[in-house]
């Protein structure tokens, strides 16, 4: 153990973040501490952990947990919690029809849960009004995949990420958000592998690629259609696959020359150079191993299935498709987004990959002996918030998902769960959203909750608990059941969760004469085979073998078993910008932090590489609006306004924007970019376009500012109008604030902020400069320090910062009011290995003393050793040092 202690037990469980779903060893010890590695024998990862998951073991305390149910905010017990939602869900139902209530669930869960909420709404409620998280990150994926194979099929396998010769990154920043996938594919780059990414921004993804195509926002399917007519051209499409697989080429090529496909109309309307486009397409050409990987900046746009069918088109076209290394490759955000596209999570699919024909209605409805299971899709999640905002919606359970953050047009979406008349919320800790609960009910969390999800590549993991359950906390699935059994529903029953899986997988072995998606060989494990299950790919025959690859025959789920190449937009997208809103506004991940902070937001080491809310501008357009690196910056859209610290960098396209999607009001009320992002969606898969909101900029110009360190968390926001930044550090709170107010501004807030503080007093103040430096000591123990000015210089917060983890002494004491350390600044820099916790000071130290290469940063400081995600960062900052002069140059 890391204390020293001795491990009692390691459990194999699955990590709790991305669709890559790496094998974790948890070593546990006493009381809830655990030692994370990696499952050397879990196919995903071999081993591997990223940053996330290797701080697993830093999320699982308990503090902010729900621990018991509440109704209006007063403790309850299972019994009223429980009663309480079945009645106002019973007489919801009965007053006003099924379709008055709504789930609201997520990639979060385990399939397990999945399949109880989708059975209690789609065949006892009788509403296909169930949607999830996974709306906004994989619909339009779905929605291609089924209309280009017959179902939600996902071809290939990690395997051909390292088979493949080339591997297309379309709107996949893999080096943040699938960092284990991307070393796989980097050892493989080694071996020869090409790599092209096709992104607005030049991201860490980007940056050590062959090629980087930088599009024009939006221009992808004009991208990927011009690869097509290109390969025509060519001559480098496969004539016997299509003839023998493939429907529609003829109706695809004979739209695509309604427009000009010449390589200088495709590279202007891309914003591209035409030389890059012409290596694009050379390379695809050329390699026949090809995998297009396919993410959010595909998926999230209100051309998000067209992004996907293109791309779909250019692998059928090829016959790339069902080979080793050759695939397009839609990959999964959470660790069971597939669980719930499987289980029928989606307002618009049923279950077990069956839709609403009457024949699949009718068989699920006999499945589960429920003649009420509905007929008709149900509403998608903007939709659905929508229908709760006007009414229509009366009642809406929302599960381990953070949508007052996570959706767009967020302000709306509060105002629809302010007005609601009933708000349940299942959640494992106080979110942003359970702040509109009528009904919080405590759920199991990573560590603690047992059950199946499934990766990227179509493989079933388990999830172990590794815990016992905290409090009262409960099992989703079993939460759920009860609530369905209490309003005298049959079949909710089950007495474990290896009962719930049974049934999931005998539903999709049951009458099935030609779904690929079935777990045959599941359908009749035992609680222990259950508890004892190994990493298994599906299709799952009646022999228990999984399947790596799909459609290595050739046949596709669709009546003539052949796949369908679908014509899409022939032309450019509709310009959105506008004066007023000159600028486009991209948002999505950062590398160390998941979604709305609420477990990697309690590890301080996540929270160094990107401390703060920020928003990225290309230096032209930072020079043009007198915004500064480092300033704040107001972005504004027509829905709302955000302020975050200006990042100026080339790294983005001049006329775009980038805001990081993580912060929340328990983390930066102001920052909040969904705030921002209006809601307009595919209108196929309904998923809403979040990397592409018209908006301006401009200096926030503050009159003040000022910082914050306590050894205990504030409890409470404090107050929307003024900017302010929480910073979780190892043995402080760090809060950034600044404002446009006056002296009684600053006033108010340090009141707030300093009422409840213990200790003795010492201040001191500058009246010309407005600085006033205070400290709180008690003992020899700094209790909190609050710094304000008006001039814009405050000290370096990380000698403030480490104060707190040591006994203050007397030189220390003093130098609190001189507001400088005693040896000179000491500034770790951004956290740029947070693995190995290497800060940039000493990546550049090592960098400077000859370290020219990312292997031989790694050998100085450690940095980009674990899970290598810091590596193109280190060698970004080697080439800046390597091409900045060391001696001025000199004009004579
Ligand atoms: N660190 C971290 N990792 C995560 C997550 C996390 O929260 N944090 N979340 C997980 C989840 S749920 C998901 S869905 C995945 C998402 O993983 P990614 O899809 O890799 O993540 P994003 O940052 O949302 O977006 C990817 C890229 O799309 C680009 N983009 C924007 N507009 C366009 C466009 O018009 N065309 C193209 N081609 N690209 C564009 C953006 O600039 C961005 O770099 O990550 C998973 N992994
Ligand atoms: N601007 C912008 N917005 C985006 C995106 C973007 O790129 N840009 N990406 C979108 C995408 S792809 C996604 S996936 C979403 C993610 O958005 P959310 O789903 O809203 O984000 P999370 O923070 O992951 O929220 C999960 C919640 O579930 C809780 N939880 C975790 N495990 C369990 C469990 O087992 N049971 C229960 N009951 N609760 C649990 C956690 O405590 C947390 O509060 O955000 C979307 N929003
Ligand atoms: S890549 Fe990182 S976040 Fe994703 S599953 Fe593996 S360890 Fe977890
Ligand atoms: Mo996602």
């Amino acid at each position: 153990m890391a204390d020293g202690s001795a491990a009692l037990r390691t459990v194999k469980t699955t990590c709790a973040y991305c669709g890559v779903g790496c094998g974790v060893a948890g070593a546990v010890g006493e009381g809830r501490s655990v030692l994370i590695t990696g499952d050397a024998a879990h196919p995903a990862n071999l081993g591997r952990l990223c940053s996330k998951g290797s701080a697993l073991g830093a999320t699982v305390g308990l503090e902010g947990r729900l621990l018991e149910p509440t109704i209006n905010g007063k403790s309850a017990n299972w019994h009223e919690a429980t009663a309480l939602v079945a009645r106002r869900f019973k007489e919801t139902i009965a007053r006003h029809g099924p379709d008055s209530v709504a789930f609201y669930v997520s990639g979060q869960l385990l399939t397990e849960d999945y399949y109880v909420a989708n059975k209690l709404m789609k065949g006892f409620i009788g509403s296909g009004n169930i949607d999830t998280n996974s709306r906004l990150c994989m619909a339009s994926a779905v929605a291609a995949h089924k209309q280009a194979f017959g179902a939600d099929l996902v071809p290939g396998c990690y395997e051909d990420l390292e088979l493949a010769d080339l591997v297309v990154f379309s709107g996949h920043n893999a080096a943040w958000t699938h960092p284990v996938l991307f070393r796989r594919m980097e050892q493989a780059r080694a071996r020869g592998q090409k790599h092209v990414v096709i992104d607005p921004r030049r991201t860490d993804t980007a940056e050590g690629a062959d090629l980087h195509l930088a599009i024009a926002p939006q221009s992808d399917v004009r991208l990927w259609n011009g690869l097509l007519a290109d390969l025509v051209r060519r001559g480098a499409i496969d004539r016997d696959y299509i003839a023998s697989h493939v429907n529609g080429f003829e109706q695809v090529t004979a739209a695509l020359v309604e427009s000009d496909q010449s390589l200088s109309a495709v590279a202007a309307d891309c914003g591209v150079a035409i030389e890059d486009l012409r290596t694009f397409y050379d390379l695809f050409a050329a390699n026949a191993r090809t995998v297009s990987l396919f993410s959010m900046g595909a998926n999230q746009s209100a051309q998000g299935v067209a992004k996907g069918l293109a791309i779909i088109n250019a692998h059928l076209a090829t016959g790339r498709i069902g080979k080793p290394g050759a695939c397009p490759f839609s990959i999964t955000g959470q660790p069971n987004a597939m669980g719930g596209r499987e289980t029928g999570g989606m307002a618009n699919t049923l279950a077990g990959h069956m839709d609403f024909s009457p024949e699949d209605r009718d068989r699920v409805a006999r499945f589960w002996g429920a003649p009420d299971t509905t007929r008709a899709p149900g509403l998608k999640a903007v939709e659905m918030f929508e229908a709760v905002r006007d009414g229509r919606i009366k009642a809406i359970w929302v599960m381990a998902t953070n949508p007052a953050v996570s959706l767009p047009a967020s302000g709306a979406v509060r105002d629809a769960l302010a007005a609601c008349p009933f708000v349940v919320v299942s959640d494992c800790v106080e979110t942003d959203t359970t702040a509109f609960a009528h009904v919080k009910l405590p759920a199991l969390a990573w560590g603690e909750k047992d059950g199946t999800v499934t990766n990227s590549e179509r493989r079933i993991s388990r999830q172990r608990a590794l815990f016992p359950p905290p409090g009262q906390a409960r099992a989703d699935w079993k939460i759920m059941a009860d609530v369905a059994t209490a309003m005298g529903f049959d079949g909710f029953g089950w007495a474990s969760n290896a009962a719930v899986f049974r049934e999931w997988a005998r539903l999709t072995a049951y009458e099935n004469r030609d779904r690929f998606l079935s777990l045959a060989g599941l359908s009749a494990l035992t609680p222990s085979a259950y508890g004892e299950l190994l990493p298994v790919q599906w299709p799952i025959g009646v022999d228990g073998e999984g399947t790596p690859r799909l459609f290595v025959d050739g046949r596709f789920q669709t009546p003539d078993r052949r796949a369908r190449m679908v014509p899409v937009l022939p032309k450019g997208p509709a310009e959105l910008t506008s004066a007023a809103f000159p600028m486009s506004l991209n948002t999505g991940r950062i590398r160390d932090q998941w979604h709305t902070m609420t477990r990697t937001g309690l590890a301080p080491d996540l929270c160094r590489h990107a401390p703060e809310p920020y928003v990225e501008i290309h230096p032209e357009d930072a020079e043009a609006l007198g915004l500064k690196d480092g300033a704040l910056a107001r972005v504004s859209t027509a829905r709302a306004e955000a302020v975050a610290v200006a990042k100026v960098s080339d790294r983005q396209r001049r006329g775009s924007l980038f805001m990081p999607m993580h912060w929340t009001d328990a983390f930066a009320p102001s920052g909040r970019a969904n705030a921002l992002v209006e809601p307009r969606v595919d209108p196929t898969s309904g998923q809403p376009e979040f990397k592409h909101t018209p908006a301006r900029v401009r200096p926030y110009r503050e009159t003040w500012k000022g910082f914050f360190l306590s050894r205990s968390a504030l409890m409470s926001p404090l107050g929307a109008d003024l900017v302010w930044r929480r910073i979780p550090q190892d043995a402080c709170q760090q809060y950034e604030f600044a404002g446009r107010g006056d002296v009684a501004e600053r006033d108010v807030l340090r009141k707030a902020l300093t009422k409840r503080l213990a200790g003795e007093l010492v201040t001191y103040e500058d009246a010309a400069t407005g600085a006033r430096r205070e400290a709180w000591v008690e003992g020899d123990q700094l209790v909190a320090v609050l710094y304000m000015t008006t001039t814009g210089r405050l000290p370096s917060r990380d000698w403030l910062v480490d104060l707190f983890q040591a006994d203050l002494t007397a030189e220390a004491r003093s130098a609190l009011l001189f507001g400088r350390p005693p040896g000179g600044p000491v500034d770790k820099g951004p956290m740029v290995c947070a693995c190995l916790k290497v800060g940039a000071k000493a990546v550049t130290a090592a960098i400077a003393a000859g370290a020219d290469t990312a292997d031989a940063v790694g050998a100085a400081t450690g940095a980009g050793s674990n899970c290598g995600s810091c590596r193109p960062e280190i060698a970004r900052m080697i080439n800046a040092f390597l091409v900045t002069p060391k001696e001025p140059v000199r004009a004579d």
